[in-house]
């Protein structure tokens, strides 16, 4: 029997309280089309709440020693751990991701939680010295303020933690916007904060659109970051009313991410990273592998054993721990999924395995599509170019290592990449030359670790990084600071011998 809410409606998470919204609207489980809960659809005056919430509290907040600061994250990591089944749950229903995911998707949130914790007793700054005599000079990190976070459905709990915690434990105050697809992380995420004693107002939730809250968020004045992980629609417009107003953005969008399969790699451990990477999460990650760019001569054999592994797999309610690939979020990105494969066909790439919808019987009222392999595709074709978020894959023969790389590197984004080569010079040459940000050897396209910096060059993103030391940079601003202990006037640059 799975794990249900206690809820049948949730609520605003603001100074610390739970506020009613009246307008609602329902929230699907993608695996059964039923609905699981409702959702607020808050107007902009709940953000006004929020804001002024999280303005008041950030002001006392800040004053915490961030050791003590970290320590109520130390405690939302153990109430992670507690509840990470009842989660993983919950996830799986209102996402979609098959439960083995589910849970790996609370584990990355348990992760990040002890190990920004860590952060609050190092937040680590320089001492360095000054060019004058008895000056002492340092820089260290101060909170940016109250910060807004926009997070998407396809990693519900685990996006939410890599920008909250360091938010936190750099002494900001967070109002947080989840995707009103996937309300429930957001409101047991908001319980095990309130749980752990974090303090009222440090983190507020406002559940609704991107067009209400959103919006409403990018143009509160007092919201000096927005940290944003979407589609590219969204990020640019954002970025562009953020510039506007001298806020500080930061922004993790869409991935067109490749493996890179030479003919001297491993290819049955190839196939493996690939429907892993390609396939997992019915491919509805920014990492997702949907590229295969292949050397010609073991084309015909990786796309035999690729068809053959594809044929295995499970496809149904993720609840099942039998079942590999999950449902597609909804409707629309069904049809989006649908719409791929007309373009595809027309663009004459060869549809080898899937590329239909599955209905009826145990698929029900679900949104399910079949894992898709076309081949014979080429770098410039669109299904090769844009960013699909489903079980599509396009193979791309390729004659050499070089022509794999420049592939790899002609599309708009810049997010993962993979080689799988058994040469240790074409290793260290992929890893120097592959433009993405985040790059694997003999390995799929997905599984980053949160000690590590995520993010990706071009389209992916703007320069800016979730999760490792260097989310550190987006929730603070550097501060100089000098002390002169000399009792006169010195003057930089001038009173130097
Ligand atoms: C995403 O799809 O936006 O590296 C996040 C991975 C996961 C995170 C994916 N750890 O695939």
């Amino acid at each position: 029997m799975a794990v249900l809410l206690e809820t049948e409606k949730l609520a605003n998470y603001i100074d610390g309280e739970w506020v009613e919204v009246m307008d609602v609207a329902p929230v699907f489980n993608p695996a059964t089309g039923k609905t699981i809960v409702q959702v607020p659809l808050s107007n902009a005056s709940y953000v006004d709440d929020a804001v002024a919430a999280a303005k008041k509290a950030q002001k006392e907040w800040a004053l915490v020693p961030a050791p003590q600061r970290a320590e109520v994250l130390y405690r939302v990591g153990y109430l992670l751990k507690e509840r990470k089944e009842r989660l993983a749950q919950l996830l799986t229903q209102e996402n979609g991701k098959v439960i083995e995911e589910a849970r790996g998707e609370v584990q990355e949130g348990i992760d990040m939680a002890f190990y920004m914790a860590g952060e609050g007793r190092r937040l680590f700054g320089q001492t360095t010295p000054a060019e004058l005599k008895d000056k002492f000079a340092m820089s260290q990190r101060a909170p940016v303020g109250v910060v807004g976070i926009i997070t998407p459905w396809n990693f519900p709990i685990a996006i939410a933690t890599w920008k909250s915690f360091p938010a936190i434990v750099a002494g900001n105050a967070v109002v947080w916007k989840p995707a009103t697809e996937t309300p429930i992380m957001a409101y047991e995420l908001a319980k095990i904060f309130e749980a752990a004693g974090l303090p009222k107002g440090v983190v507020n939730v406002v559940f609704g659109s991107g067009r209400t809250v959103g919006n409403a968020m990018v143009q509160h004045p007092d919201i000096r970051v927005i940290s944003f992980t979407g589609s590219n629609d969204v990020g640019r417009n954002i970025a562009a009313e953020c510039g506007r107003q001298l806020k500080k953005v930061s922004l993790e969008m869409g991935g067109k991410n490749a493996v890179i399969v030479m003919d001297d790699a491993d290819l049955d451990l190839a196939v493996e990273g690939i429907l892993w990477s390609a396939f997992g999460t019915s491919g509805q990650r920014c990492t997702a592998c949907s590229r295969v760019i292949v050397h010609e001569t073991v084309k015909g054999a990786l796309e035999e054993r690729l068809r053959s592994a594809m044929e295995k797999l499970t496809i149904g309610d993720g609840l099942d721990e039998s079942i590999k690939v999950g449902p597609i979020i909804n409707q629309s990105g069904l049809d989006k999924i649908k719409n791929y494969i007309e373009i595809g066909k027309n663009e004459g790439a060869n549809l080898l395995e899937g590329g239909y919808e599955l209905t009826g019987g145990q698929h029900g009222k679900g949104y399910y599509f079949a894992p898709t392999l076309f081949t014979d595709v080429r770098a410039e074709m669109r299904i090769a170019q844009e960013e699909i978020f489903g079980p599509v894959v396009s193979l791309i023969p390729v004659k050499s290592f070089e022509e794999a790389i420049e592939v790899n590197n002609s599309v708009e984004y810049g997010l993962s990449s993979s080689i799988y080569t058994n040469d240790i010079n074409r290793v260290f040459k992929a890893q120097r030359d592959l433009d993405t940000g985040i790059v694997y050897v003999n390995a799929g396209t997905t599984g980053a670790e949160i000690h590590l910096p995520f993010g990706g060059t071009k389209g992916t993103g703007n320069g800016h990084r979730d999760s490792g030391i260097q989310a550190l940079d987006v929730f603070t601003e550097w501060k100089a600071v000098y002390v002169d202990y000399s009792g006169k006037l010195q003057r930089a640059q001038i009173d130097v011998e």
